[in-house]
C-alpha cells in the first residue's frame, strides 16, 4: 500500500483541519481529528463511517476492543456505534516521568533514587553543592517543575490519583483522591516541606517548560518532570556535551512513599482517527487502520526493526541495539499529527 500523507504541523493542526471538517468536503480517506469529538460534532455531521459495522474487516481492532472494555466504552457513541480508531497510550514509555540530572548524581556518587526520601536527599545535595562547577554554590535549583505536573510527580507516592480524581482499589472500591483527607494532607505537607527547604523552585506556580529548558541550557537545575520523550528531544539536548548516546536529564521510575509509585498522566485515548464518507470505497482505509492496531504494526511502532534497532535474546527479551534510532523514531511518531490519505488501490 502506498500512502499519500498530508503532513500538518502539530502547532497549527487544529486550525488547519477544523475548517476542512466544517466544510465536510474533499476530506482525505482517513483523518486524525483535531480533538476527541466530545460533543459528537463530526459524528452527528455524518462525516465518518460507523466502524463497528465493518468489524469483519477489522479483526485486530475487534480483538483490541474486546480486551480493553474500558477503552471500548469510551469510544462507543450514544447511538451505540464506534466511529473512531484511537491512538492509545497504555504503555509506561508514553507517560510523563521524573527526570534527574544524571551528571550531578554521578558527581555525587549517588544511586538513582527509588523513594521520596532518597529523592529529597538528592535534592538537598544539589542545593548544597556547586554542582555545575562555576564556583557559586548558590545558583543550583534542585527541582524545576511546573505546578501542573506536581500532582503527577508526587501524588502516586501518597496513593493519590489527582489526575483522574478517582481510582479503584484492589477490591474494586472507588476512592476519590482529593477526599482521601489523610493522604492528601500528607501530600500537601510534603510539598510544603520541599518549598520551605528551598528544594522546589520559588516561582514554581508560573514556571513554564521553556524556562525549564533554559535552566537546563545553563546547567542550573537538578530534576524536572515531563513527558518521557522530552528527556532526549528537549532537555538533554540543551547540554553541549550531549551526543545522543548517554542521557543527561534521564527519566527514572515513579518514586514510592508509603504507597508504591505508579505512572500517571495520560488518558488512554490520546487521539482518534476516522474514515471519512468522502471515501466511497472505504474498505482499504478500514483495513489499513486495522493493520495499525495489529501486534505486528505495534511492534514496529515501539521497537523498530528486529536485528537493526533491537535484538531478541535467548530468553525472549528484546534488547535495544541502536538507542539513537529508537529515540528518533519515538520523537517523530509522537509528534506526528497527520491527515493521511491511502490513495493506492
Ligand atoms: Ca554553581
Amino acid at each position: 500500500m502506498t500512502i499519500d500523507w498530508t503532513l500538518v504541523s502539530p502547532t497549527n493542526y487544529k486550525d488547519s483541519v477544523s475548517p476542512m471538517l466544517a466544510s465536510g468536503s474533499d476530506l482525505p480517506n482517513i483523518v486524525e481529528l483535531p480533538d476527541l469529538d466530545e460533543n459528537m460534532t463530526y459524528i452527528t455531521g455524518g462525516l465518518f463511517y460507523p466502524l463497528d459495522e465493518y468489524m469483519n474487516y477489522m479483526p485486530n481492532y475487534k480483538k483490541f476492543l474486546d480486551s480493553n472494555p474500558a477503552i471500548k466504552a469510551s469510544l462507543t457513541a450514544e447511538d451505540g456505534h464506534i466511529y473512531y480508531v484511537p491512538q492509545t497510550v497504555v504503555t509506561d514509555n508514553y507517560q510523563p516521568c521524573t527526570m534527574i540530572n544524571m551528571q550531578w548524581l554521578d558527581q555525587l556518587g549517588l544511586p538513582v533514587p527509588t523513594t521520596l526520601d532518597e529523592f529529597v536527599e538528592d535534592l538537598r545535595a544539589f542545593r548544597d553543592n556547586d554542582m555545575n562547577g562555576n564556583g557559586d554554590k548558590t545558583d543550583e535549583i534542585p527541582l524545576s517543575v511546573t505546578a501542573k505536573n506536581l500532582p503527577l510527580m508526587f501524588g502516586p507516592a501518597f496513593g493519590l490519583n489527582l489526575v483522574d480524581g478517582f481510582y479503584a482499589d484492589e477490591s474494586g472500591k472507588v476512592h476519590y483522591s482529593a477526599a482521601e483527607s489523610e493522604n492528601y494532607k500528607k501530600y500537601l505537607t510534603f510539598l510544603n516541606g520541599l518549598y520551605k527547604e528551598g528544594l522546589l523552585e520559588v516561582e514554581y506556580t508560573s514556571l513554564t517548560r521553556d524556562q525549564i529548558t533554559e535552566r537546563c541550557a545553563r546547567n542550573i537545575t537538578g530534576a524536572t518532570f515531563d513527558y518521557s520523550w522530552q528527556m532526549s528531544q528537549l532537555y538533554s539536548k540543551q547540554y553541549p556535551e550531549y551526543t545522543g548516546e548517554k542521557g543527561i536529564m534521564v527519566g527514572i521510575p515513579p518514586l514510592s512513599g508509603e504507597s508504591k509509585g505508579f505512572y500517571l498522566g495520560r488518558n488512554p485515548i490520546a487521539n482518534i482517527f476516522g474514515v471519512s464518507k468522502s471515501d466511497k470505497d472505504p474498505l482499504l482505509a478500514i483495513k489499513f487502520l486495522d493493520y495499525a492496531m495489529s501486534e505486528e504494526a505495534q511492534n514496529y511502532y515501539v521497537w523498530g526493526l528486529e536485528g537493526e534497532s533491537y535484538t531478541v535474546s535467548a530468553d525472549g527479551k528484546r534488547l535495544i541495539q541502536k538507542r539513537l534510532l529508537i529515540t528518533t523514531g519515538f520523537s517523530s511518531l509522537v509528534s506526528m499529527q497527520d491527515v493521511f490519505h491511502p490513495s493506492s488501490r
